[in-house]
């Protein structure tokens, strides 16, 4: 676990699942139509229950880099941010610019909840196929811009990681 402060906010980078996290909210990496699929989102619709998925069903559609919220069902949160990362497709199809955007989307929803704390996965770092230290960077720097520029009530920003190589890659952009 590693923490650094920025203003008065904690940006925390850890190992762990993000299923078992305890926060006002719970960011999902999803896919556009919200239909669930495997890594995190499948684990997190498996933890929350069947109702997060009738919520994403009615919603129906996320664009790529928006975000959109349910409730977090039996997760240990009141709420679930569903945002939906790029594909990795060599870096010339705006990539940067959309993972950015998940982040800075998914802390303007939070604000608007009235959120506390919030835990982030490493949207696209998965079958999305985003190199892993460059999503880490946009990452860093997006909650970064998002905490100079947005005033908000956050306290606690969480990335939680689930294997080593992830959370060597954000460490070092915590840390940079
Ligand atoms: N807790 C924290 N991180 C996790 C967990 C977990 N329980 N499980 C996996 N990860 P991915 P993407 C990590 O593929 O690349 C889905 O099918 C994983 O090791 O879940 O944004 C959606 O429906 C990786 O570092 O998301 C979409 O179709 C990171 O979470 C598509 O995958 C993201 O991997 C989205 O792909």
């Amino acid at each position: 676990m590693e923490k650094i402060k920025e203003g008065s906010v904690d940006i925390i980078v850890k190992k762990g699942d993000i299923t078992e996290e305890e926060v006002d909210i719970i960011v999902n990496a999803a896919n556009n139509r919200l239909l669930g699929g495997g890594g995190v989102d499948g684990a997190i619709h498996r933890a929350a229950g069947p109702s997060m998925m009738s919520e994403c069903r009615k919603i129906g559609y996320c664009p790529t880099g928006e975000a959109v919220y349910t409730t977090a069902g039996n997760l240990k949160a009141k709420y679930c941010i569903h945002t939906v990362g790029p594909i990795w497709q060599g870096g010339f199809k705006n990539e940067e610019k959309l993972l950015s955007n998940c982040y800075i989307n998914s802390l303007k929803l939070a604000n608007k909840l009235n959120a506390s704390s919030i835990a982030f996965p490493a949207i696209s770092c998965g079958v999305y196929g985003y190199p892993i230290e460059e999503a880490a960077n946009i990452a860093i720097n997006s909650i970064k811009k998002f905490l100079r520029t947005y005033p908000n009530n956050l306290k606690e920003i969480r990335l939680v990681l689930f294997n080593d190589t992830t959370y060597n890659a954000f460490y070092r952009a915590l840390k940079a």
